[in-house]
């Protein structure tokens, strides 16, 4: 069936607060020089890209309890969030590259504060939903999920630079695909709040095409609200991703990542992706940061109308002699 023109609007968030290893705020350029712009104009696909965002210098920013970089995290987030409405506001369909997850809580806020309720897809080898109290390892890209989720603020704490954050999910409307590395914690939440969960057991069970019909089943059931597709790279398994902070062996096959974003893409509800954990200084050899890269990318084209059949625009005319 017909499809709508799509347009891109790229925002590089060269940000790495969220976690301790350095190079994930480099992702953004590695992306883009892997030919992100380009491949998405050469699929008829409209793209403005918005540059990288730049961050406050936070010098002083002692852990709140466990919680590392609270205050970079907060004021970063709150940059990108500014810069997602402006996207939204534009007509585009915001892609944000990080940058580590913890961008996930600027990115969701800015796309909800622009369209209002969505639908969250968290594809993540993580869940993702630690609350600063629960968090084993105090990094925030760990529980950016905990500071969206309307139902968990009650065991949220005031933290300095989060208090522009809204609660802007409802539990009903998310859904995770290929978690394998959930903390007892994360669990526990997870089945209190009822959430939707199709971990790599779940995929292997019923494939990725019964996984997402019942995805787009399960958010579509009440109305239809736009998608934000949150891809943490370490979904996809770390033979072919393994330039990522936090690898998880048994993880989505290229292919499953790729039909991932075929479908969603399908739905005509994509409204925002973020591509996030990239980190190219994690990788052993030049060969594994470009088999990440380019993975990256076309997770990417996917989500906006690649299709492994093949693609032609609906003006091409075949050539007389
Ligand atoms: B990622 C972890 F404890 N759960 O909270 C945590 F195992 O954005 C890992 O998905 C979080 O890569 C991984 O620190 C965050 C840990
Ligand atoms: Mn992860
Ligand atoms: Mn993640
Ligand atoms: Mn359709």
């Amino acid at each position: 069936h017909h499809q709508e023109p799509r347009s891109a609007g790229i925002i590089g968030a060269p940000f790495s607060r969220g976690q301790p290893r350095v190079g994930v705020d480099r992702g953004p350029d590695v992306i883009r020089a892997a030919g992100l712009v380009h491949r998405l104009h050469e699929q008829g696909c409209a793209v403005k890209d918005y540059g990288n965002l730049t961050f406050e210098e936070v010098v002083v920013d002692e852990p709140v309890g466990a919680v590392k970089c609270v205050r970079a995290v907060g004021s970063a987030n709150q940059r990108l969030s500014e810069a997602v409405q402006n996207v939204k506001r534009d007509g585009h369909t915001s892609v944000l590259l990080g940058g580590d997850h913890s961008l996930a809580i600027g990115s969701i806020h800015g796309h909800s504060a622009a369209v209002g309720d969505l639908s969250v897809v968290w594809v993540d080898a993580h869940a993702d939903i630690n609350t600063p109290l629960t968090s084993p390892t105090g990094n925030i890209h760990g529980q950016p999920m905990s500071y969206l989720l309307h139902e968990l603020q009650s065991k949220i704490p005031v933290l300095p630079n989060f208090t522009w954050i809204k609660p802007c999910v409802s539990a009903k409307d998310l859904v995770y695909i290929g978690l394998r590395d959930v903390d007892p914690e994360e669990h526990y939440i997870l089945k209190l709040l009822g959430v939707k969960v199709f971990s790599m057991s779940a995929v292997d069970q019923l494939g990725v095409a019964r996984v997402m019909e019942e995805t787009c089943d399960y958010l579509s059931a009440r109305v239809k609200k736009p998608i934000h597709l949150s891809f943490d790279i370490d979904a996809i398994d770390p033979s072919i991703t393994p330039a990522t902070g936090t690898p998880v062996v048994g993880g989505l096959t290229y292919r499953e990542g790729v039909y991932i974003t075929e479908h969603l893409c399908q739905t005509g509800l994509l409204s925002a992706v973020d591509m996030v954990e990239v980190n190219p200084l994690r990788g052993q050899t030049e060969q594994e940061v470009q088999s990440t890269v380019h993975t990256a990318v076309d997770l990417l084209l996917g989500c906006f109308g690649r299709r492994r059949e093949g693609n032609h625009s609906s003006d091409y005319i075949l050539p007389e002699h």
